[in-house]
Formats: C-alpha cells, structure tokens, sequence
C-alpha cells in the first residue's frame, strides 16, 4: 500500500478563507473575460498544487479530493514515481512525433494495454490524446473491420464532445443542444438500469437486442458500443447478466463489442477493466483517464484482426502516444500494480457502500446506493418516490465543497452524486470525507 505522501501539505483538508477565497475570485474574474463561458463552472476554487488526495488552492485552502479529476489521478497527485519519470522524458524530448520517428515508450504502453486488457488473443493498439477521440477511432476501426454501417449504443451514455462522439452520447443538454447536426446511423437503445426498470440482466439484454433486430437488423451492426458501468449518466451498474448477454449476441453476429473503459478502466472498479467482473471479453477496448495519471492518453486495445485490417496511414495523430504521456503511462501502471491499487479499489468500495448504504437508512432522499470498487454514487430523490432531486443533489455538493471536500455530480437528471477518491486515499481521509457527506446529505432533509 501506499500511504499518502506526507509532506508539507499534510493530509488534511482544511478550509481558511471563505470559499472561494479571494484569490480564487480574482482568478474568476479573469477567467471571465478571457475563457469562453462554454466550459462548466465545477467549483471555481484554482488549484496551485496538489499531493496524495488533496488540492491545495491559490488562498491556502485543502480540500480532499473525493473526483480524482473525474477518475484520471487514480494513482493520487504528486506522485513520485510519475514526478520523475515525466521530468526524465521531458529533459530528454518531449515530442517527435510517432508517425515521423518512432520511440520506444509508445511501443511498451502498446506491449503493457496487450497484457492488461481481458483477452488471451492477439492484440495491438493505437494511442491518441483524448477518450473522445478513442472512442471515435475504435469505431473508425469497427466500421472498416466489418464493411458494416451502423453503431448500437444506450440510453444515459457518454462517450465524448466530437461531432461523431456527440451523436453517441445521450443527454442533449447541455452536451449537444444547437450542435448539430450530428454523424448518422447512430442507433439508441435502452440500457440495463435496475434501480429504475426492475428488470433482471438477461431481460433487459433480450430488451435492447430485440430493438436492434427489429429497428438496425444484425447484418447492418459495425458495432456495439458500451460503458460497462456508466459515468457521466449516473453510475449505472447493469443488471448482472446484461453484459455477457450482449457479448454473446455481438459474437453471434459479427458485431465488435467496444468497451469504454474510459472512466471504469485502470483498477477504478476493483479490477482492471469493469468488464472483467462478469468475465466478458471485448473485441476492442477503449481507454483514457486513469491510463496516464493525469498526462494527456487514450488508447484503442483489441482483437489483431480488427486493429490491423486498417491501411496503413489510416490511423494517427499529431500528438497520439506523446513520449511524455506514454513514460506517464507506464509508471501510472507500475504504480497500480506495485501497490496492488485493484486490492484497495475494493476496500475502498466495501467501505463506501457500506457508509452509504447506513446513511441511506436514516434519510429519505437517497434513493439508491450502488457503484463498484472505488466508484461509487447515490441517486437522490423526492422522499417516497423516484423524481429526480437535482436541488437537493446541488445542495448537498455546495455543503461538501464548503467543508473542503470535493465530490462531483453525474445522471441524465443531475441527481447523483459520485465518488472517485484516488485509490491512494487513507482510511481516515476517506471516512472523514464521508462524514462531510453525510452531514450534508441530513443537513438537506
Ligand atoms: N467515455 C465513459 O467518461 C469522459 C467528461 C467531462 P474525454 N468523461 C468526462 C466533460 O464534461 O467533458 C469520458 C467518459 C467515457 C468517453 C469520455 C470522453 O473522454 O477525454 O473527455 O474526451
């Protein structure tokens, strides 16, 4: 295990101004004139640095980081390992570019993603900048493998802000409002939700494929397209059984099984991959976040055949498998495995649901705990039904930043708050965050 770098920052939060503090706001006011105001404004403290699982900001204020930047320094801040490593690289060159003159780091992620992701087959990768733009060329490379059109993906997914990567999101507002028109043959159907369809995952499997056969037909699929557990759409852990149904039914047809692993990937969820919990091997796997410990990577992993049915030239990138992004990914994932980080991503789990599930007791407005490993949220809801509560959610993230801790936001409705802590948090930090957001949570009630 390791144990949070004690340093000068310490382990604690700590809240010494009003918050923001007045450097912060002075920051903000800069930021208005000079930053588009498309971006979403989280928490608009500004960070100065960062150590183990907590932010200091530029008026001295602490928080604990319960987002890991949505799910990417799973590994913690400021760790050494990765400090030196980048610093080597960067001293060194920082870039040639991979298509002009290769370098070894690019070649040793390729060689590590071969061996971590699930599947005893042959595989290859390429690496880009962003989950986004994975995402769009695992279906490039889905489309051309298959001489097929269409792509099959769910309701309450995301998969990133490109025009191709809009179309396969969900919720419009606000990630595609006026952005259209958006890519074609795209297809949607219904995801496995149990808090909210009560359906097993065989039923809610049968479900979605009867829609595909019926509205796409199987011969047209290139692709289905999956978030394992879904991110920015609630924490939405399907119904056991759905995930190897699709799987099965994408073998029978020909169809490529894409995980997007992007936030549920590198231990997140107590293993790897979220997809290993059921066993299900994809043919390719997406991947970003958590990969690099904050450093800009993505990458497409997958079945040989697939990957290299592709011309050459017809992958690539500017900056895809930056030399310094890739000596990142590599000590990120000497770091996880060194530390045995997929153990404490369980602990970190067992522990959070087990919290939640209590506090769930006592009040009326959780209405659903649920995650897995150290990805973990709860659903809010009007007491004694299940309307969405964004109010009380807004509330509840407000309290918790006043009191230094930093949880975020996610759902189609904006009701569900989730936990990434890095999976480097202490056991007290985690509890005391905890007890942050349980106070929260009964202050609102
Ligand atoms: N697939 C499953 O979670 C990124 C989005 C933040 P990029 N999620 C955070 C925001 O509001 O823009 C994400 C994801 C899954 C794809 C992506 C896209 O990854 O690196 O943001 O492009």
């Amino acid at each position: 295990m390791v144990s949070s770098i004690e340093s000068s920052v310490g382990t604690q939060r700590k809240v010494v101004t009003a918050v923001p503090g007045p450097n912060s706001q002075a920051l903000h006011l800069r930021r208005k004139a000079a930053v588009s105001a498309g971006l979403t404004v989280g928490f608009p403290v500004y960070i100065e640095r960062a150590e183990g699982a907590i932010l200091v900001d530029v008026d001295g204020n602490q928080f604990l980081d319960l987002g890991s930047g949505i799910a990417v320094t799973g590994i913690g801040h400021a760790v050494p390992a990765l400090i030196d490593a980048v610093s080597e690289q960067v001293a060194k060159f920082t870039h040639t570019c991979f298509m002009v003159t290769p370098y070894e780091s690019y070649v040793e992620v390729c060689e590590e993603l071969a061996e971590l992701t699930p599947g005893t087959f042959d595989k290859t990768s390429a690496l880009f900048n962003s989950g986004a733009e994975a995402i769009e060329n695992a279906v490039k490379i889905a489309r051309l493998a298959t001489g097929r059109p269409a792509i099959v993906v769910f309701e309450h997914a995301y998969h990133g802000r490109t025009n191709l990567t809009m179309a396969l999101t969900a919720k419009n507002m606000p990630y595609k409002d006026r952005f259209g028109p958006f890519a074609p043959e795209i297809y949607r159907v219904p995801m496995s939700y149990p808090y909210h369809d009560g359906l097993s995952g065989a039923e809610a499997a049968a479900l979605a494929i009867s829609i595909i056969e019926s509205d796409v037909g199987a011969k047209n699929v290139a692709a289905l397209l999956i978030e394992p557990i879904q991110g920015e759409g609630g924490f939405v852990v399907p119904a056991e059984g759905f995930l190897p149904a699709l799987s099965k039914w994408t073998t029978e047809h020909g169809v490529v099984f894409i995980a997007d692993e992007i936030q549920t990937g590198f231990c997140r969820t107590g293993d790897w991959f979220a997809v290993n919990h059921e066993g299900v091997v994809p043919d390719l796997v997406a991947t970003a976040k958590g990969l690099a410990g904050g450093m800009p990577l993505a990458a497409v992993t997958g079945r040989a055949d697939l990957m290299n049915a592709v011309h050459e030239g017809g992958l690539g990138g500017t900056y895809g498998g930056n030399p310094v992004a890739a000596v990142a990914a590599l000590a990120t994932i000497k770091t996880l495995r060194d530390n045995n980080l997929v153990a404490r991503a369980r602990e970190l789990g067992d522990s959070m649901l087990a919290s939640l599930r209590s506090l769930q007791q006592d009040v009326a407005i959780i209405g659903d705990v649920r995650g897995r490993g150290a990805m973990v949220a709860i659903e809010l809801i009007e007491p004694g039904t299940k309307t969405p509560n964004a109010a009380a959610t807004k509330t509840i993230v407000g309290y918790c930043q006043q009191h230094g801790v930093i949880a975020i936001t996610c759902g189609t409705y904006g009701n569900v708050i989730r936990l990434l802590p890095p999976l480097i948090i202490s056991d007290e930090q985690l509890a005391d965050g905890l007890s942050v957001l349980g106070a929260a949570v009964r202050s609102v009630q």
